[in-house]
């Protein structure tokens, strides 16, 4: 019997402040996904994209918590993410979304969470996305999901579907970080989150890093979430995302990663965020999305 997966598009860019990658659904789908996927047999139904509201033009101003932009707008995509998750998994399919921003994985756990008493969660970016209003330098959203997923944060974002937390901090590893703000800095060594930095990249190298991972989350996990931010690829492999940071992961690192947790089929769900066609070389960084969700679903040479 042929596996499903359900594409579900999320065109997001209020949880940061440059405009495009609300466009990045078009551009992995333009990338050629859903042909891509069918090659390995997979049975691909694509939901189409959530309708994100156009905020009022002072939103981010009379946001109840003044250094949350957006809350309004990002709050209510989220509530509509969470269902249309929560609906693909009950139908027995593998979520699979494109963002938009990564503020929309607070809509994504939230509606993967409630299916699994454990989830696990591999957290790939450049950034802890830690971070509270009070944390906050930006006031972006986009810099808070993983913590809002732990219950941290202003009680509508933590409260979608809901209920609340949708992840243990034990349960969460993030690999590739290379820029935290030290009240992320902090949150991590209080709750004592497993992190791959760039150092253990390149002192360990991929293989390790990933088994280790996969180690750590697979007897206590009943399931594991990817969330892969595509800056957590070195801009020069996909320079297309909103806040590229320099010394990341390689396409190759990258490929190797997907590899193995593949091989390891403990990934329940999964989504790509970040690719903003406009600030992109042609479509270089949806290709190299497109490639990875290729390994990711056992995609081969020989
Ligand atoms: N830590 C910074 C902030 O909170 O504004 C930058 C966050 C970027 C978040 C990106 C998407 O991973
Ligand atoms: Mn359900
Ligand atoms: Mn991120
Ligand atoms: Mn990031």
């Amino acid at each position: 019997m042929k596996k499903h997966i359900s594409i579900i598009g999320v065109p997001m860019d209020l949880g940061q402040s440059r405009r495009g990658v609300d466009m990045g659904p078009s551009a992995i789908r333009y990338a050629g996904v859903v042909e891509r996927l069918e090659e390995l047999e997979y049975k691909i139904h694509d939901r189409g994209d959530i309708e994100i509201g156009r905020p009022g033009k002072d939103e981010h101003v009379l946001a109840s918590d003044g250094n949350l932009k957006f809350l309004s707008a990002v709050s209510k995509a989220s509530e509509k993410l969470a269902s249309a998750v929560d609906e693909v998994i009950e139908e027995g399919s593998f979520p699979l979304v494109f963002g938009g921003d990564h503020s929309i994985a607070i809509g994504t756990l939230a509606g993967v969470s409630k299916h699994y008493k454990n989830l696990g969660v591999i957290w790939y970016d450049a950034h802890g996305d830690l971070n509270t209003a009070d944390t906050s330098p930006s006031g972006n959203i986009h810099g808070m999901p993983l913590a809002v997923s732990l219950g941290i944060g202003h009680p509508t974002l933590t409260n979608i579907a809901g209920y609340t937390p949708k992840v243990k901090p034990e349960n969460i590893v993030i690999i590739g970080a290379r820029s935290l703000d030290e009240g992320e800095r902090v949150l991590i060594r209080e709750k004592g989150i497993k992190v791959y930095t760039m150092h253990e990249i390149d002192r360990l190298g991929m293989t390790k890093v990933m088994e280790e991972a996969i180690d750590y989350l697979k007897n206590k996990t009943d399931g594991v979430h990817l969330s892969l931010d595509l800056d957590g690829l070195d801009p020069s492999d996909a320079p297309g995302v909103g806040t590229p940071v320099l010394g990341g992961i390689s396409y190759r690192e990258s490929h190797l990663a997907m590899e193995i947790l593949e091989e390891s089929k403990i990934i329940t769900s999964a989504e790509f965020v970040e690719v903003n066609p406009i600030l992109d070389h042609g479509n270089s960084t949806a290709t190299v999305a497109v490639a990875l969700m290729g390994s990711l679903f056992g995609e081969k040479l020989l």
